[in-house]
């Protein structure tokens, strides 16, 4: 190996090491289309064998320790929910990752939840987020996830100004509520449901809020909620740059929020992103960002889908590692546009996978976590086993 080699190598294994991401437990569960819903036998029904599908990734890529819960799908009834989720925590070795409060699938959120103009629903949606609150407290949580399907489908129905001060009030009680190691990540989203105006659309909004909240708020960048030709990586160093950033959902798409595979449509996009994100913090940036994957997938199996994208985000995430970013320093202020250029995408185009192959031999891990899984018949395993519960269960219905 030569010294160059020796180095590349260090650098890759110090970038690895430092890289986890949250999975999220409805990505193991049976999800579908608004046009209906192909069930799948392996799929997780309940919060165990959520807890169970998502040990079963961490112990094939070492680096998924936590799992994102959604309040109404995981703790039905809240905090009451959590002895159980504590035991889970233990017997599967996977901590409760960050908590999504549930404010779009009540039947009184049709016209909104903490934007919503009965001040009785806004007041009710604000206590489902205390809760949320005090379920993290309860879990040793740190991040609440908030995202809201508030907006409106119709021009003039709803007046914009007054749901934005009432998110704000609503927004700021909720940060008084938290403790001080806990955050409120803001997501912001364009569109859908809602397809005329959306409460939280964008990062500027997000950022607002966020600053109106408190200092404990950030904002929460979901790859999959923006417009198509929207560059990203701008928005997260402006993010960076004004200390809001707080994590990301990760997930590609080809024309809106697709929830498809991390890196299956632009892998360069998210190359992009961890660059941003890499460079800020060799420029002496103090971050702490929470990397979450937002996917839930209708075709691919659950396990195998999620396996998949972890090892995508662990190869992007390398890939930016690699840039040489001391010399491409040197490239921007000569404004060299080619020799630039070409080294940031040359970056892009290493083949990182022998190296990754090292590191998780090295670490203990398979070497390649997709085949250790099929090897392993966990999937197999469980879809039996379900299928039998779920067979069991109609039949008594
Ligand atoms: C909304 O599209 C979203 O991205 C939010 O993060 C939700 O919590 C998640 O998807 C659930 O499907
Ligand atoms: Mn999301």
């Amino acid at each position: 190996m030569t010294n160059s080699d020796f180095a590349i190598r260090e650098k890759a294994f110090k970038a690895l090491d430092s890289f986890l991401i949250e999975i999220p437990s409805w990505g193991f569960a049976n999800t579908g289309t608004r046009f209906g819903k192909f069930v799948q036998a392996a799929a997780a029904s309940t919060i165990e064998e959520k807890f169970a599908d998502a040990a079963e990734v961490n112990r094939l890529t070492g680096v998924t320790p936590a799992l994102a819960l959604h309040v109404l799908w995981d703790l039905p009834n809240g905090l009451d929910d959590v002895g159980a989720v504590r035991e889970l925590e233990h017997r599967y070795g996977v901590r409760s990752g960050s908590i999504n409060p549930n404010l779009f699938q009540d039947q009184e959120y049709k016209f909104g939840s903490l934007c919503n103009p009965d001040a009785a629903i806004r007041e009710r949606a604000l206590q489902h987020v205390f809760d949320c609150i005090e379920i993290g407290k309860a879990l040793a949580s740190r991040d609440i996830s908030l995202w809201m399907a508030d907006g409106s489908n119709y021009p003039g129905t709803q007046s914009i100004r007054k749901r934005i001060a009432w998110l704000e009030e609503a927004l700021r009680a909720a940060h008084d509520r938290m403790l001080p190691n806990q955050r409120l990540l803001i997501e912001y989203k364009p569109f859908e449901p809602a397809f005329y105006h959306t409460d939280v659309a964008d990062w500027g909004m997000s950022s607002h809020l966020a600053r109106h909240a408190g200092p404990q708020a950030y904002v929460l960048v979901d790859t999959g909620h923006h417009y198509m030709a929207q560059n990203i990586e701008q928005i997260v160093a402006w993010l960076l740059h004004t200390g809001l950033l707080g994590g990301f959902h990760f997930n590609d798409r080809r024309y809106a929020d697709d929830d498809l595979t991390l890196g299956s449509i632009d892998p360069y996009q998210i190359f992009r992103i961890f660059h941003e994100i890499l460079c800020a913090a060799s420029d002496g940036i103090k971050l702490d960002i929470a990397f979450m994957i937002d996917q839930s997938h209708n075709l691919k199996g659950k396990v195998e889908a999620m396996v998949q994208t972890v090892v995508a985000a662990q190869e992007l995430f390398l890939k930016a590692a690699l840039v040489d970013r001391e010399q491409l320093a040197i490239h921007q202020r000569d404004c060299s546009l080619v020799a630039a250029e070409e080294m940031y995408r040359g970056a892009f185009w290493t083949d990182v996978r022998p190296l990754l192959r090292e590191w998780r031999e090295a670490r203990g891990l398979p070497a390649d976590p997709l085949a250790a899984l099929a090897a392993s018949g966990y999937v197999e395993r469980i879809a039996r086993e379900r299928e039998k519960r779920s067979t069991a269960v109609s039949s008594y219905a």
